[in-house]
């Protein structure tokens, strides 16, 4: 049987886009910090890598549509961190967010990777951002390796 899957290794000269949400960013500041270093330990170089600014979670998928629509990127990691606070406020926003960054991404049929941490207190979102849960950016980023990978293999 073959096995079709895409490596762990950064495809050269291709732009990849972070797009960060800055809402909370004593938390994503640490999951670009993870993204950025996944994606240069696996063969990255810095010039290829781009970090656009959103105000919100809210945001992340109006600008992705910008970032896809522009041709300029072959990929695009998504970060933000949504906490929950006193009112319903969190699953409008996490809800709103999530539906529309897979929207955009199958409506441009390019790799884009979910790392919007969505949890209910900040010590959640401490744990995922660089502590005892690891780094969700940089998990996103190596799962947006590998699919950037998969895609020229299903592709070729
Ligand atoms: N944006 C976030 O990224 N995380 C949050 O926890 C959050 N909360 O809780 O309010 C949040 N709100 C802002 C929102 O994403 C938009 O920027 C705002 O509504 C303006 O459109």
């Amino acid at each position: 049987m073959k096995i079709v899957e895409g490596k762990l290794q950064v495809v050269p000269g291709k732009k990849v886009a972070i797009i960060n949400s800055r809402f909370n960013h004593i938390i994503t500041d640490r999951l670009v910090e993870g993204a950025k270093d996944a994606y240069l330990r696996h063969g990255g170089n810095e010039e290829d890598l781009e970090l656009i600014l959103v105000p919100g979670a809210f945001e992340l998928p109006l600008a992705l549509e910008r970032v896809l629509a522009s041709g300029k990127y072959e990929a695009v990691c998504c970060l933000g961190a949504v906490i929950r606070g006193a009112t319903p406020h969190f699953d409008y926003i996490s809800a709103e967010a999530t539906k529309g960054i897979a929207t955009m991404a199958l409506k441009f049929n390019k790799p884009v990777a979910f790392g919007l941490l969505t949890v209910d207190t900040i010590e959640q979102a401490i744990e995922r951002a660089g502590s005892k849960a690891g780094n969700k950016g940089a998990e996103a980023m190596v799962t947006l390796i590998e699919m950037i990978n998969l895609y020229r293999e299903i592709q070729a």
